[in-house]
């Protein structure tokens, strides 16, 4: 019954509609005080942010193109267009930054928060590559920019508590901006205990415990020229993966940078930012607190990366150029250390990536060119050279088990293209765009050395071998306005060539205990996947509006299996109420079933779902500034359930109920 009343409502909904604005900037809506949106929130709607609070996380999950993979209760794994990590330039503000953890514990997204940053910008498919190179999209994380106003102290403060996991989150914001000189520091602690799935289930291994620093300064040394300096420090303990074998006791970034910015006046070239930076990642997993495991391991990872960016922005007549000459150099390395239950045998040790030296280097150009008031035709190109060493020599041996031919150096030449016709008028959108994109292996494709993925119980190998991956994309969108009410499409399909997936190895014996086997990464000759969104929405009067969305994906290999991870039929819809100082929202968020699984990738069928969220938001000003209050209850019903993007399908959290407080002083 409550299945039929779900899809009743939700066919309701998706015929009155959502409208997801076709912003690729997703404001953030936090710590940065000015911009909590108690009072705007209407322009927020896609991202439907509930909690002042909230993680970068929680914020990715809400924008409609991305879903996050969940191992645990911290550091989801962001997907766009059904694509994880090693198919996306993940960035922070352009820097290139790449986790340390063989196993995908420490997505990028993990090591900022969001008092760092001013907005994330998501950009879909090939359109996502001002960074890197990618098949499903980029998210850039960008800092805030540099202000030299002389609006003088301000500070804010927020306090965040849920009763779910008794999770308790502090941050605190110090800035003072003068004309010439600012700086600025926050700072967010945040700490979970194991939360609740529906009917009181705890889940063990849930709790997380982190916190970051940032600081910032600038100064301005003439009207054209500036310079900033930021450095962030991020360091979680006692993260617990539910989902995975394995915790992790300590996943630690420290994220610096210099920039220098021109902005000439009145000249073509708008502006140049050139930034050096460096960023370095410890992470340490433990197992040490679960209490059967077959065989204790020690397993570190480090992941360095120095890197530079030169970004200019041209305007001549009708013509936006934006050029971005860029490059880095990472080093990975992971090892694996086997205690032998047995004191007289030895331990074992191997290198999982055995010390993998990246370098990159090259040139992105895009040109917006207006051609007519209403019309825009986007064109971009990336072209690079990546280079892939191996430093150990016992790395190129391991491999040599596996592969004919292990040569310790890889060069590739990469290119990215893209080109999108917009057209914008006052009641009518319509875009569509056509892409080519190449990228090389990530380090763990190429040269992990039995890296064991509990998704599909299966030890993986790296290939050396691999060719560049490869895609085709079309995307189309549109979006009409009658009156009150607005109706859109997005769609984007990806004909991906020689696409990188574990093959089984039946000769080889696994290292890890338990596991079904040995995979070794090959390549389908293709693969193919498609999305769609219908989003609509409906402005009932001042106050009240409604929105909804439903989404459909597909994903199959040319051996007609379905690929992992692809999500299942999905609906949103949301009732909202706003006046200046008051919001309300009620949520209906649910997924069909997924029957299109992937058993070949240790996939089952995952039920269909809905939970009722209810959000609330108030906001109060006096003499000192302002208050911003939110407050609401998650999964009203207590549902027990996991959705297609759980790790080996553990439970979502049960009801919680949840209250924000910050305090803005100007
Ligand atoms: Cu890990």
């Amino acid at each position: 019954m409550k299945t039929l009343i779900t899809v009743i409502l939700c066919l309701l909904l998706s015929s009155l509609g959502f409208a997801q604005d076709n912003n690729k900037e997703t404001k953030k809506d936090t710590t940065k005080l000015e911009e909590v949106l108690v009072l705007s929130r209407r322009k927020l709607s896609n991202h439907r942010q509930e909690k002042t609070l909230s993680s970068i996380d929680d914020y990715l999950e809400k924008s409609n193109k991305v879903t996050m993979i969940k191992r645990g209760n911290y550091a989801w794994e962001p997907t766009i267009n059904n694509m994880t990590s090693e198919r996306l330039v993940v960035t922070i503000d352009g820097m290139q930054i790449f986790g340390a953890c063989t196993d995908k514990m420490d997505p990028i997204t993990s090591y900022v928060d969001v008092s760092n940053l001013e907005k994330v910008t998501i950009g879909s498919g090939q359109e996502g590559t001002e960074n890197g190179h990618s098949i499903g999209g980029g998210i850039d994380l960008k800092l805030p920019s540099s202000k030299f106003n002389g609006s003088g102290f301000k500070s804010g403060l927020d306090l965040g508590y849920e009763t779910n996991g008794n999770y308790k989150a502090t941050g605190l914001d110090l800035e003072y901006t003068g004309n010439k000189f600012f700086i600025s520091a926050d700072g967010i602690y945040r700490k979970s205990d194991n939360y609740d799935a529906g009917n009181n289930e705890e889940i063990l291994y849930s709790q997380f415990e982190k916190y970051n620093i940032s600081l910032k300064t600038g100064y301005k040394f003439s009207e054209t020229q500036s310079i900033d300096a930021n450095v962030i420090y991020d360091k979680a303990t006692d993260v617990g993966y539910p989902a995975l074998p394995m915790d992790v006791s300590l996943a630690e970034a420290l994220i610096a940078s210099l920039t220098h910015n021109y902005k000439p006046e009145d000249k073509a070239l708008k502006s140049l930012e050139t930034k050096l930076y460096f960023n370095t990642i410890t992470h340490i997993m433990d197992d040490t607190k679960r209490p059967v495991v077959a065989i204790r391991m020690d397993m570190p990872g480090w992941s360095d990366t120095y890197g530079f960016y030169s970004k200019a922005d041209v305007v001549q007549n009708k013509h936006h150029f934006t050029f971005n000459f860029n490059g880095f150099y990472n080093k990975s390395l992971a090892e694996m250390t086997m205690f032998s239950n047995n004191p007289s045998e030895p331990d074992m040790f191997m290198y999982t990536w055995p010390d993998i030296r990246t370098l990159y280097s090259g040139i992105f150009i895009k040109d917006d060119f207006h051609f007519s008031a209403h019309e825009t035709l986007a064109s971009s190109i990336r072209l690079g050279y990546h280079k892939n060493k191996i430093a150990k020599e016992v790395g190129v041996q391991s491999l040599e088990i596996f592969h004919d031919n292990v040569q310790d150096q890889n060069n590739r030449f990469l290119v990215s293209l893209s080109s999108a016709y917009q057209l914008k008028k006052e009641n009518y959108n319509l875009s569509f765009g056509l892409g080519y994109g190449e990228r090389a292996p990530s380090v763990s494709e190429g040269y992990g050395f039995f890296l064991f993925d509990s998704f599909d119980n299966y030890d993986y190998i790296g290939n050396p071998n691999l060719k560049d991956e490869k895609a085709l994309e079309a995307n189309f969108s549109f979006k009409q306005k009658f009156n009150d009410f607005e109706i859109g499409l997005e769609s984007s399909y990806f004909h991906i060539m020689d696409y990188i997936i574990g093959e089984i190895a039946p000769d080889v014996s696994s290292m890890t205990i338990g596991a079904n086997g040995v995979r070794v990464y090959t390549a389908l000759d293709h693969a193919s996947i498609f999305n769609t969104y219908v989003n609509s929405s409906y402005k009932i009067s001042e106050r009240f509006a409604i929105n909804g969305t439903v989404g459909y994906n597909y994903g199959k290999g040319n051996d007609g299996e379905n690929l992992p991870l692809i999500k299942p039929f999905s609906y949103f819809a949301e009732f909202n109420y706003n006046t200046p100082k008051f919001n309300a929202a009620l949520q209906l968020d649910g997924n069909g079933n997924q029957s299109n699984y992937s058993s070949k990738y240790g996939e089952n069928e995952t039920a269909d779902y809905a939970i009722l969220n209810l959000n609330l938001g108030n906001v109060f000003h006096n003499k000192l500034g302002k208050t911003v209050l939110k407050y609401g209850v998650e999964n009203i019903l207590d549902t027990k359930y996991s959705t297609y993007a759980d790790w080996n399908n553990f439970p979502r959290q049960g009801r919680n109920f949840y209250l924000n407080l910050s305090f803005v002083l100007q």
